[in-house]
């Protein structure tokens, strides 16, 4: 199985803790940011994560995290209780689709009040949904693998070299408080393996 990526790339590493959470190991292809052509030849697209196995080419990281449990189902990234697997999709569906767009609205047009605001409310509820438990949803899974890639900025920082300005505003636009349990989550999740 072979995934293509670039450097510090959020999406990718969601695959890598996937994989390295299911002992799956990964054949990593690695890419020039600024000369994506092998990933174009490959996918007809130039975004990372694209994962090639069994002659399916798949890009986009949710797609390739779905198609990683389906083939790996032990260990599990989603919950086999119907009701809380539904909880988790519907947070990664949210992550995906709404987060995503606010942090990537002031990346492409800068800062408003209302994205700002919107940043630290997101804050806020993944505070609340640690209160009382290690993981997002109680057990490490799939809400944790997709959102730790990006919160993880809000405490480490960006790493030397990395030039990404989108990982500058998740720095930025997330201000936490001392005590905030987002802080002991990032070390936990960070603690898992990565193929
Ligand atoms: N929906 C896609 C988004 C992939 C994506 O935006 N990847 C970034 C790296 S984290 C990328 O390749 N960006 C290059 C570009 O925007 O030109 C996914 O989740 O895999």
């Amino acid at each position: 199985m072979q995934v293509y990526r670039v450097p510090f790339s959020t999406n990718v590493e969601r695959v890598a803790l996937a994989a390295g959470h299911k002992g799956v190991a990964i054949d990593w292809v690695d890419v020039a940011d600024d000369d994506r052509s092998p990933l174009e030849a490959v996918s007809g697209q130039r975004l990372v994560p694209v994962l090639v196995a069994d002659g399916e080419i798949v890009p986009d990281s949710p797609v390739i995290l779905d198609w990683l449990e389906a083939r790996f189902p032990d260990p599990a990234l989603l919950p086999c209780d119907s009701a809380r697997r539904a909880e988790v999709r519907i947070f990664c569906d949210w992550f995906n689709r709404v987060w995503k767009r606010a942090a990537n609205a002031i990346n492409d047009d800068g800062p408003t009040d209302a994205l700002a605001a919107e940043m630290r409310t997101a804050v806020e509820l993944f505070e609340g949904l640690l209160t009382g438990r290690d993981y997002l949803f109680g057990e490490f899974g799939l809400a944790d693998v997709t959102a730790f890639p990006f919160l993880k900025y809000a405490v480490f920082g960006t790493q030397p070299g990395d030039t990404d300005t989108f990982h500058r505003v998740l720095v930025d636009f997330m201000p936490l408080a001392d005590d905030s349990p987002l802080r002991g989550w990032v070390q936990r999740v960070d603690a898992h393996p990565r193929s």
